[in-house]
C-alpha cells in the first residue's frame, strides 16, 4: 500500500514537473466557487473602480435610541442595541411607530456627499433589525408603517442620482425581525422556517432590483450564519437571478460561500463576486495584500459605530485621517467608503458634516489624484503615496520631509520624466536628478520651496513618459 502511494506521488510529481508555477496549484472542481477569474472588465465596474471615495449611510430606527437606553449608554455599536441585554426586544420592535424624521431632507444629503467629493453611496436598505427603509409588499415592518410614511428608499435614489452619485444597496441577510430567520438549522423546525426566510429574502432582493432598477450594486452584511453558508446552492442561483434581471450588477465577495463553506474566497482561493468586501473598518497594508483584486474598505469616523449614537467615545478620526486613507487605498486599487449615521430626525450630526467640508475642501484641489487613479509600481517612501491616471503620477505627500526633499526612486528600465509641478496651483518644481543606486534604478529628488505651506496633505504631479520597454512584474500582471 505504502508503495503503491509514493508510487503515485512520483507519477504526479513528474507530471507535475514542467508545469508552469500557476498551473502546479491544485485546483477543486468547484460547483458553488467563484464563476469568473479575475477582474471584471465591463463598462459599469470600471465606472465603479474609478469612483475613489463613497459615502455609506446607516440609518434605521436605531437612530432613535442612538446608543441609550432608560439612562444607560450602550457602548457597542448603535445599530446592535437590540441586541443588548437592558433593551427590551419588545421596545426595541416597536420604535418604528416614533420614526417620523422631520429634518430629512435627502437634498441636503445628496448634495453633502457630492460636496464632499464622494462618486458612489452605499445605504442600508435593511440592517440586522429588518426595519425596512422602503415599503416592502413582504413585511409590515417598514418605513410605510411609521408615522413618516413616505419612501425613504426612493427619496434617497432620486436626490443622489440627481447629483451624479450612484447608489448602492446594502442589504443584511441577518434579519431579526423575521419569524423564519435563524443563525443555524437545529431542528425539522427550523428547517422548515428557513425555508420561508428564503423565500422572503429572494423576494424582497428581486424587489429592490426591481423597484430600484438604477441602483449600481448590492452590498451585502450579515452573511456569515451558518444556516445562510449552508445555502449555497440557493443563494448561487439567486446570485445569478438578480445578475440576469439587472445586467451590469455589482456584488461584493461577502454574499456567498461555496461548497465547503468558504467565503470571499472560495477553496481554490479564488475571488467570489466583484470585488473584494473584506476590508471592514481595516485597510491592507500593501499592495501584496490585494492578489490583483478589486476592492472597498467601508470606514467609520469614530471606532466602531456605524448607527448614530449621540455620544462617541474613543479616538474620532479627523479629516486629515480620512484623507490620507482615501489616498491609501486608490493607491492600492480599492475605493474608501465612509460612513455617516444621520440621527433619529435626520439630520447629520455637526462632527460629520464637518469632516465632509474639509475633505470636500481637499478633494477640490485634488481630486485629479484620486479619481479614475490607479497603484504605481515604485518603492514604496515614507512621505506618503503613489496614484497614477495617463501619463501623470501624483506624489500624494502627507509626511513633509525635514529637509524637504520629496525623493523616490524609478527603476532602471522604466519611465523618464522632467516635469513636476503642484497639483494645487500648477507651480513648476525642479526634478534633481540623484544618479543611481547600486541596482542602476534612477533616484530623483525634488525639492519643496522650505516657504510652501499647507495644513493639509499636498500632491505634486510627475509628467512622465513611459518606456514601451518596461515591462515590470505589475504591467503584466494588470488585468
Ligand atoms: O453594518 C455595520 C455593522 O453593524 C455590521 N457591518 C457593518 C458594515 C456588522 N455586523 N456584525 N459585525 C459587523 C461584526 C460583529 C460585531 C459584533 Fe458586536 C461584536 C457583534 C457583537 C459583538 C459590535 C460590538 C456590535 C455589538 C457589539
Amino acid at each position: 500500500m505504502k508503495r503503491k502511494t509514493l508510487f503515485i506521488a512520483l507519477l504526479l510529481g513528474l507530471f507535475c514537473w514542467d508545469l508552469p508555477a500557476q498551473s502546479k496549484r491544485s485546483s477543486l472542481n468547484l460547483e458553488h466557487g467563484t464563476h469568473r477569474l479575475g477582474k471584471r472588465t465591463d463598462a459599469e465596474m470600471q465606472r465603479w473602480r474609478e469612483h475613489g471615495l463613497g459615502q455609506f449611510i446607516h440609518w434605521g430606527i436605531y437612530a432613535i435610541p442612538g446608543g441609550h437606553w432608560n439612562g444607560k449608554y450602550y457602548g457597542g455599536a448603535a445599530e446592535w442595541i437590540r441586541s443588548w441585554k437592558e433593551m427590551p426586544k419588545e421596545e426595541y420592535d416597536n420604535l418604528y411607530k416614533q420614526f417620523n424624521p422631520t429634518d430629512f431632507d435627502a437634498q441636503h444629503w445628496a448634495k453633502m456627499a457630492k460636496n464632499m467629493g464622494a462618486k458612489y453611496m452605499i445605504i442600508t436598505t435593511k440592517h440586522h433589525d429588518g426595519f425596512c427603509i422602503w415599503p416592502s409588499k413582504y413585511t409590515n415592518y417598514t418605513i410605510k408603517n411609521t408615522p413618516y410614511k413616505k419612501d425613504i428608499l426612493k427619496e434617497i435614489v432620486d436626490a443622489y442620482q440627481q447629483q451624479g452619485i450612484d447608489v448602492h444597496l446594502y442589504f443584511s441577510i441577518i434579519d431579526w425581525n423575521h419569524a423564519g430567520y435563524r443563525s443555524s438549522i437545529k431542528t425539522k423546525e427550523d428547517s422548515i422556517a428557513y425555508q420561508g426566510f428564503k423565500a422572503f429574502t429572494r423576494n424582497q432582493l428581486l424587489e429592490l432590483l426591481t423597484n430600484y432598477p438604477t441602483a449600481k450594486g448590492l452590498w451585502f452584511d450579515g452573511t456569515w450564519d451558518k444556516a445562510w453558508v449552508d445555502e449555497c446552492k440557493f443563494v448561487d442561483d439567486l446570485e445569478t437571478e438578480m445578475r440576469l434581471l439587472h445586467p451590469g450588477l455589482i456584488i461584493g465577495s461577502r454574499f456567498r460561500a461555496d461548497e465547503f463553506g468558504k467565503r470571499h474566497f472560495d477553496s481554490n482561493g479564488d475571488l467570489m463576486g466583484d470585488y473584494e468586501q473584506g476590508w471592514e473598518r481595516n485597510m491592507p497594508n500593501s499592495i501584496d495584500d490585494i492578489n490583483g483584486n478589486d476592492w472597498d474598505c467601508v470606514m467609520t469616523v469614530p471606532e466602531n459605530q456605524w448607527g448614530y449614537h449621540s455620544d462617541w467615545k474613543g479616538y474620532v478620526k479627523t479629516s486629515s485621517d480620512l484623507i490620507e486613507m482615501t489616498v491609501k487605498a486608490v493607491s492600492m486599487n480599492g475605493n474608501f467608503v465612509l460612513n455617516f449615521g444621520p440621527d433619529g430626525k435626520g439630520a447629520i450630526r455637526p462632527e460629520e458634516t464637518k469632516l465632509a467640508e474639509e475633505i470636500g475642501q481637499w478633494m477640490d484641489v485634488n481630486r485629479d489624484a484620486i479619481y479614475g487613479c490607479e497603484y504605481v509600481n515604485l518603492k514604496k517612501e515614507g512621505w506618503g503615496y503613489f496614484t497614477k491616471k495617463g501619463n501623470k503620477i501624483y506624489l500624494c505627500v502627507f509626511n513633509r520631509p525635514m529637509d524637504n526633499m520629496i525623493k523616490f526612486e524609478v527603476p532602471k528600465n522604466g519611465f523618464k520624466t522632467t516635469k513636476a509641478y503642484f497639483l494645487a496651483d500648477k507651480k513648476a518644481l525642479n526634478i534633481a536628478d540623484g544618479g543611481k543606486d547600486k541596482q542602476n534604478n534612477k533616484l530623483y529628488q525634488i525639492a519643496v520651496p522650505p516657504t510652501y505651506s499647507s495644513d493639509k496633505a499636498f500632491v505634486i504631479v510627475l509628467e512622465i513618459e513611459e518606456n514601451p520597454e518596461d515591462n515590470s512584474t505589475y504591467q503584466q500582471a494588470r488585468t
